[in-house]
């Protein structure tokens, strides 16, 4: 069994922990391990689908409000993207989005979409609005979702792995 690692992250309280849920086959759970060389410790949330019988996705939520270390992650060949969530009706945090989206690509970069969340809720900013404030390159989808709901965050993960799925055509290039 191959279990494919995707890291969903972005500021505090924009979705990460329903957007698993939505999809997990199991109830998600807040796992502490250590992950660090140094043997520092963080909480993650873990949720996990099975795509077929030989793979299946895992799905890492980031706690909010707290920078953690990259260094697991940046060498794990079977972490093969991350979304970036954001609330979409909530502008204040939308520079923590970008601070997330720089880290990444700083510390391990990989295929990502960002992800308009909270697209349900009163003021939630357009899609184009987004890519304009969050200064995202063109290429990088910025894709819907109302994460309580289970098919729109399915359709978040299918257009995830369309970029991964990219990404290694153009590696063999
Ligand atoms: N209307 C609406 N509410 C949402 C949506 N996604 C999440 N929420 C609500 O937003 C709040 C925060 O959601 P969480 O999933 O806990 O957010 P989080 O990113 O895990 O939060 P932290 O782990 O604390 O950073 C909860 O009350 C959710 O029910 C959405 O798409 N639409
Ligand atoms: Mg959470």
């Amino acid at each position: 069994m191959t279990n494919i690692k995707i890291i969903v992250s972005g500021p505090f309280s924009s979705g990460k922990t329903k957007f698993i849920e939505a999809v997990s086959e199991r109830k998600v759970h807040f796992i502490d391990f250590a992950v660090t060389p140094q043997g520092d410790c963080i909480g993650m949330d873990f949720g996990r689908v099975e795509v077929d019988g030989d793979s299946a996705l895992v799905l890492l939520g980031t706690p909010g409000g707290r920078r953690f270390s990259f260094d697991w992650l940046a060498s794990d060949k079977y972490m093969v993207g991350y979304v970036i969530m954001v609330d979409s009706a909530k502008p204040v945090t939308f520079r923590e989005a970008k601070g997330w989206i720089e880290a990444f690509n700083i510390e391990a970069p990989r295929p990502f979409i960002v992800v308009a969340n909270k697209q349900d809720q009163a003021g939630a900013w357009s899609l184009d609005d987004l890519h304009l404030a969050l200064n995202i390159p063109p290429e990088i989808p910025v894709v819907p979702c109302v994460a309580t709901d289970k098919e729109s965050v399915k359709r978040v993960l299918v257009a995830l792995l369309d970029e991964v799925l990219k990404a290694m055509a153009a590696d063999k290039e």
